[in-house]
């Protein structure tokens, strides 16, 4: 949102969680505090035949002792008054990785090309965002087709993140 307060921020409309089903490669990520995946991030969100969301996803980490490995996460959702916003409550194969339950709010997408993800975990008391993490996703792990490239980035400006994304390399590690 234009003041970048949390509460104001737009997310997709009439989401449609059908389409948004299947393997999203990350393509650009802005890092939480204490930052977990790296890089190789794919995701698999997936419809179960209750119709509630799941996923599962892995990326490379460094855990504990500058020890690297491949991640493998996975989550459940839970529904919320608004379709396009979720809570992700998430778990790692190994006890030694990370649990949590985030915000999982989907910004923008086309579904058959790009996602943009969000995720405040600290809201501030003048009610920005003191800690958050963002995934661009594409469904094409060479990255975002030029014709998405300003849709995304009008979506960085409303989250007010523009200029704090890096790209998340694929390099087969995963
Ligand atoms: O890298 C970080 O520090 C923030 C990410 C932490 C949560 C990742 C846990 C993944 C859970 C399993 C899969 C879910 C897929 C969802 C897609 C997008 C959000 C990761």
């Amino acid at each position: 949102s234009e003041d970048c307060q949390v509460a104001n921020i737009n997310v997709m409309q009439n989401f449609d969680k059908t389409r948004y089903a299947g393997t999203w490669y990350a393509v650009g990520k802005k890092d939480p505090e204490g930052l977990f995946l790296l890089d190789n991030v794919v995701a698999q969100i997936n419809i179960e035949e209750d119709g509630k969301m799941t996923a599962t996803a892995q990326g490379r980490v460094i855990i504990l002792n500058n020890w690297e490995m491949c991640a493998h996460m996975f989550a459940t959702f839970e529904e919320t008054a608004d379709p396009a916003k979720f809570k992700m409550k998430y778990w790692g194969a190994a006890s030694y990785l990370q649990t949590g339950n985030d915000d999982h709010w989907v910004i923008d997408t086309d579904y058959d090309n790009y996602a943009v993800h969000y995720s405040c975990r600290l809201v501030d008391a003048d009610g920005t965002c003191l800690d958050g993490y963002s995934f661009i996703f594409s469904r094409h792990s060479t990255g975002l087709r030029p014709e998405d490239q300003p849709v995304v980035l009008q979506k960085k400006t409303d989250l007010c993140l523009l200029g704090k994304y890096r790209r998340v390399a694929h390099t087969g590690f995963c």
